[in-house]
Parts: C-alpha cells; structure tokens; sequence
C-alpha cells in the first residue's frame, strides 16, 4: 500500500559515511510505490553557529548526494525546509503542545548542549525537535526511516501528534513511525570507536567527499584492539565491530557472512577489505555526485520540490488551524 515516506539531513557539515548509510541510501528505495518527501533541514542547521558561506554549500552538496543516490525528482519531493514557510508555522503552534519535561529529556539536545557553555546554548537547539515533528506531521508522514540518533525525535512527534490529536477529538495528524535499519543505523567513529561517527564533529571520520586515498589511510589506521580476530563484539571489540558493520552494510550481506569471510585473517587483510568497498562505493557516488553538480540541475529541483511541498503543508496548517479555532477564511 502507498505510504508516506519523509525523511530529512541537516546541512551542518559534509555528509559522512554514516549518514550514508543509516539514512541517505535508504531513501531512493521507497520512491517507485509510495509518496517520498526528503528535504534539507537547512533552519535545523542554524542551531548552533555556522558559517553563512559554509551552510550555503553544505546544502548544495546534499541536494547533490540525494540525487546521486538515485532520488528522482519525478517521483521524490526534494526541497529545502526553508523555502516552506509552512515548517516554521506548525513548529511554532506545536510548541505549545509540547511540555519542558520531555523536552529536557532529548539526548541529542543534552549532548551538544554539554558542549556548550551554559549561557550560549541556544533555544532553538532546545526546540529543536519541536520543528522536527512540524517537518514531519505537515506531510502526513507514516514512515520515517531515520538512523538510531534520531529515533527519540520520532517518538516526540508520535507523543505530540497523539496529545494533539487526543485534545481536539479528532485523527489531525497522521502518526508516524520511525524506520531503523537493523544494522548500520550508528555506525561509530573510526578514530574513537565509542563515538558516533558525525558530520558536524567527523574527527578524522570518511567523508564522501573525501579523496579516496585519504579514505583508505583513514580505514587502515582505524582504531581497534590487540587481538588477532574478526569477530563482532560491540561491548569488547568496538572498534572491529564497526568495521565489520560497515563492510556488510555496504557488500549487502548479514554481519555473520561478513565474519566468515576473514576467519584467520590479520586486521591488515581485513582493513585493507573494508577500504576497498568504501572506496568503490564513494568512487561511485563521487561521479554522480560530479555529474549532478556539472549539470546545474538543482536550483530547478528545489523550486519544483518547494512548489509541491508547500502545496501539501499548507493544507496541514490549514487544517490544524482550524481545528484549534484560529481565525481562517
Ligand atoms: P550532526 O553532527 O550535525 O549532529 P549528523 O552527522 O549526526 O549531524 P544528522 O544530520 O543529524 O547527521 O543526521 C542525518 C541522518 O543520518 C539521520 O537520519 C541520522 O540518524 C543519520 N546518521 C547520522 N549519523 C549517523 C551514524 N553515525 N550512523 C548511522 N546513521 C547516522
Ligand atoms: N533531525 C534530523 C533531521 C531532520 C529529520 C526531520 C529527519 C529534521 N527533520 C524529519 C527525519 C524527519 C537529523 O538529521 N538530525
């Protein structure tokens, strides 16, 4: 059955592999039988300070890699969240529906908020979410195929639409649920591989656009363990562990067939592996990537993506105004 799919990135830094793979390459599947939104959460990326020139060709870039992972713009909604006005509206009468408590709850909001000095944190990094489930309930979105970080922000979007929708008595909004891939859904850094490996912070991690040599130095000097064997052991072996998560991501094969592919194999073997099917698979998208950027395609993208989007959301505003007794013609 025809489903609406949405999901959406942030253009806070160069995509990195991890955003590949818990997200952007799940998306182009969903395109052929069910209605795709994907958009650059470009007023998301305003939560912490960023460069005016770097945004702007942050956001260039990932409209660039969601059409070079095969998103067609004949089929997919591709747009930018700030070109719809509708995102901002919704964000802010959702706010009122939303309690402190489990706001201050939101671990991403705590993690970046740690690394701040109390006085600079920013209120839109604690509303954040708030605007995220307006991204999401303006679509009528059912399905959000997101990576694990982002499962949190998913269910507040459940909990508000329910509160909502529980207030006023009636089906508002369409309750969505969150979409994570069993494997490859937090891959880790590859220099500390007790962290999320993260665009905005990529310590030494691969980004796609990165110079495949670079890539393959990066993945041979990955941290590991001083055992001699590939096995997956995420508590005691995290390091191998999430090499072998990206490698069966990115070969198509479950994480046991990975490991039985280099029993008695040293971590050089092993590494030198893992860097090969990276560097095809970016070698791949950095092409097509190349090619989206050369054929000047994407200013029209957006605009057609924006007129399609806005259509559909301002229906929602609509609607919820009304619902909720503000004054509407
Ligand atoms: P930031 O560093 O600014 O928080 P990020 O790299 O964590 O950015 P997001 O824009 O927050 O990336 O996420 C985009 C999508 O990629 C989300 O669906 C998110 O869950 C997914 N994602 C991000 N990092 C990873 C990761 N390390 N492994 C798997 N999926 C990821
Ligand atoms: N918060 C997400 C980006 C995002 C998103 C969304 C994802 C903003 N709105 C709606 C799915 C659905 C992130 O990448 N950190």
């Amino acid at each position: 059955m025809e489903q609406v799919v949405l999901s959406g990135i942030k253009p806070t830094g160069q995509l990195q592999l991890g955003n590949y793979i818990g997200a952007l390459r799940n998306f182009a599947k969903y395109q052929d039988d069910n209605q795709v939104f994907v958009f650059i959460a470009d007023l998301h990326a305003l939560t912490l300070p960023i460069d005016p020139q770097v945004l702007y060709n942050n956001t260039r870039d990932i409209v660039a890699f969601y059409l070079a992972c095969g998103l067609d713009p004949n089929k997919a909604t591709i747009f930018l969240q700030s070109d719809v006005p509708a995102h901002s509206e919704l964000g802010t009468i959702l706010g009122n529906y939303a309690y402190m408590g489990e706001m201050n709850r939101m671990t991403q909001f705590k993690e970046k908020a740690s690394k701040l000095n109390d006085k600079s944190i920013g209120l839109g990094l604690y509303t954040y979410p708030v605007l995220m489930a307006a991204d999401i309930l303006l679509y009528n979105a059912k399905t959000v195929p997101v990576g694990e970080d982002q499962k949190q922000h998913v269910e507040l979007c459940r909990n508000l639409a329910e509160r909502f929708n529980h207030r006023y008595k009636q089906d508002v909004f369409t309750i969505p649920t969150p979409v994570i891939n069993k494997t490859g859904a937090r891959i880790m850094s590859l220099s500390d591989p007790t962290k999320k490996m993260s665009k905005s912070d990529p310590k030494g991690d691969i980004l796609l656009k990165d110079d495949l040599k670079a890539v393959r130095k990066k993945i041979m000097s990955a941290v590991t363990d001083l055992e001699c064997e590939v096995r997956y052991d995420k508590e005691n072996k995290p390091g191998i562990s999430n090499l072998l998560t990206i490698y069966s991501c990115l070969k198509d094969i479950t994480i046991e067939e990975a490991e039985k592919e280099f029993i008695g194999c040293n971590y050089g073997t092993f590494k030198k592996a893992v860097a090969d099917v990276v560097c095809a698979t970016l070698e791949e998208l950095q092409a097509k990537y190349n090619q989206v950027i050369e054929s000047g395609i994407i200013d029209e993208v957006l605009q057609k993506g924006a007129e399609k989007a806005s259509k559909i959301a301002n229906e929602t505003v609509k609607r919820v105004k009304k619902v909720i007794g503000l004054y509407t013609k």
